[in-house]
């Protein structure tokens, strides 16, 4: 039975609740200081602007639960299932109707559903529109399922909602949903079943999102920002000329492929997170990662390296076939080819993902609890490591990647003095000055660091690749125009 609000709507609530690491040692203020709440911002575009609105993300600020808003809006991922349902439950006790959505209630709707009014499967740009007219009509649907898949005709975000001065980057972007690529362990296929897995903004409108941000520096959180090469071509040639320096994600193969990242390097895109995942070919086979099978990583890294393009290179640890020895080879690698900032993830199969069927099916899933699954744990049974030795292995990895000796060596294998200084700076100041971040977060001065980090990226060589017309021909390979962002890679 659908439920009805007790009240009529006045007050909406947004809310992002904190994963539970937020509590424990291994919380880093900065890393969950650094994009404010997209998807809710989003979504509420979508209310009646009338209504008093207020959205609060728990990474940032404390959650205010005292209050009596009369809709509640929770975003949930899996790491922070738990919060989420209990904030839920404390709302709807005191009477508020509310609804949960996002990527652990669309793998996981049996789960969610006692802990809310409406939940949401898949991407809410049609749902959440969808029920609120059935909410104001007094006839919501217990459950949405996304269908219709698009990007056209998008409200403007309600990004005068989010407390830019909280956030060390808070022009986080998305231009483009999903990915062409079917990985085992990517949540994506599971988010985007019943409907297109990959669709991008109209280009104009895309660019029309890049010119209402403030400031220089953006970040896409675009899975794959040139997962569709015609439209990736078009942004970024729109985006020449207006001054910008940006980061974002694309794969092994797209960096290959043809011109685009020449035209992205010559919009001014600063680092790119590439998912390099192995070193192994049968580890790539097995993870159905295809893209990158048979491509050369040394050729990507030359690649980017010659247009001045940071590396944020993500590996994976775990996967069927890695050894005792997986994390020092990894390690030497990526050191030995200069990735600036390197993301190691503990295998992790998220309910919904082909890897989680595998696993459920060997009988090798270990627990169910959700705190765990942050890719910084071993929940399942690996083969040919045992989980402590495979725990082990990755904290090492961390370690032995940002020692300094090693952020040094990674360093000086770039060409010009410079660019090993910046390589330097930008790697160190993600994971060695913690103290120091954390400091700032407390006084609230984040925002004071974005001009600095702003000017920290501009070109080494002159403003040469910052977007201005005709920097296609001025950052060729030879050029070696290098900025860097000291904003890291994403996790
Ligand atoms: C930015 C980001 C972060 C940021 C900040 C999160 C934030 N402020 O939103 C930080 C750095 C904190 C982060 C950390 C982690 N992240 Co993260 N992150 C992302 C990233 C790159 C972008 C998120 C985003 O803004 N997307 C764009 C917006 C528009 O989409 P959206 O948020 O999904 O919202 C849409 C829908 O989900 C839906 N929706 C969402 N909520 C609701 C609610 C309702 C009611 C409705 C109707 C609809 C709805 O509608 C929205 C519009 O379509 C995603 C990958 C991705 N491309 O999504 C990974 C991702 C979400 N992260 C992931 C992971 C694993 C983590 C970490 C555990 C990694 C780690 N090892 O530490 C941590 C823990 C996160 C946590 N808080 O629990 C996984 C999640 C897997 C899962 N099944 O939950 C993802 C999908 C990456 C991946 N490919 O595996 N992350
Ligand atoms: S390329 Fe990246 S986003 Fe695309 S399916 Fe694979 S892991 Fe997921």
């Amino acid at each position: 039975m659908p439920a009805m609000p007790s009240r009529p709507i006045r007050r909406v609530k947004l809310i992002l609740p904190a994963l539970t690491e937020a509590t424990s040692p291994f919380w880093r203020p900065i890393k969950y200081s650094l994009f404010p709440p997209l998807g809710l911002a989003t979504l509420a575009a979508y209310l009646d602007p009338e209504l008093e609105i207020t959205l609060q993300d728990e990474h940032v600020e404390r959650l205010d639960l005292d209050d009596d808003p009369d809709l509640v809006v929770i975003q949930v991922y899996i790491t922070n299932a738990y919060r989420a349902y209990r904030i839920a439950d404390h709302y709807r006790a005191r009477g508020a109707y509310v609804v949960l959505g996002g990527l652990h209630v669309t793998s996981l709707p049996g789960e969610a559903a006692p802990h809310a009014d409406t939940i949401f499967l898949g991407p809410g740009e049609h749902t959440f529109p969808q029920f609120l007219r059935d909410l104001a009509a007094g006839r919501p649907l217990s459950r949405y399922g996304s269908a219709t898949r698009t990007l056209e005709e998008l409200p403007p975000i309600r990004r005068d909602l989010i407390r830019r001065r909280l956030y060390l980057v808070p022009n986080s972007i998305v231009v483009s949903r999903g990915c062409p690529h079917h990985c085992t362990f990517c949540y994506k296929d599971a988010f985007f079943a019943g409907g297109r897995s990959f669709y991008t903004q109209r280009v104009d409108s895309a660019l029309a999102e890049i010119g209402r941000l403030p400031g220089r520096h953006l970040y896409f959180l675009d899975d794959h920002l040139f997962g569709n090469s015609r439209f990736a071509r078009e942004l970024f040639r729109g985006m020449r000329g207006m001054g910008r320096i940006f980061q974002g994600a694309a794969t092994v193969d797209s960096i290959l492929r043809d011109d685009v990242v020449e035209e992205a390097a010559a919009a001014g895109l600063r680092s790119l997170f590439v998912g390099f995942e192995t070193l192994s070919r049968d580890g790539l086979a097995g993870a159905g990662k295809r893209q990158n099978l048979g491509r050369s990583y040394e050729e990507v890294v030359r690649r980017l390296d010659d247009l001045g393009i940071m590396i944020n290179g993500s590996f994976v640890f775990g996967l069927d076939g890695d050894d005792r020895d997986v994390f020092r080879r990894t390690v030497d690698w990526a050191v030995r080819s200069g990735i600036t900032t390197a993301t190691f993830h503990i295998l992790t199969p998220y309910p919904g993902t082909s890897l989680h069927a595998d696993m459920a099916a060997q009988d090798r899933l270990v627990t169910q609890d959700w705190d765990l699954y942050d890719t910084r744990h071993v929940v399942y049974r690996p083969i040919g490591l045992s989980p402590d030795e495979l725990k082990r292995g990755y904290d090492w990895s961390y370690r032995a990647f940002y020692r300094w000796g090693a952020i040094f060596r990674a360093a000086s294998t770039h060409a010009s003095a410079k660019h090993a200084l910046k390589h330097a700076a930008y790697s160190a100041g993600w994971k060695k000055f913690e103290r120091a971040w954390n400091l700032v977060i407390r006084i609230q001065q984040l925002s004071q660091m974005r001009p600095v980090l702003e000017a920290v990226l501009s070109s080494v060589a002159g403003d040469s690749a910052g977007g201005v017309e005709g920097a296609a021909e001025t950052v060729t390979p030879s050029s070696r125009a290098i900025a860097r962002d000291p904003v890291p890679g994403r996790p």
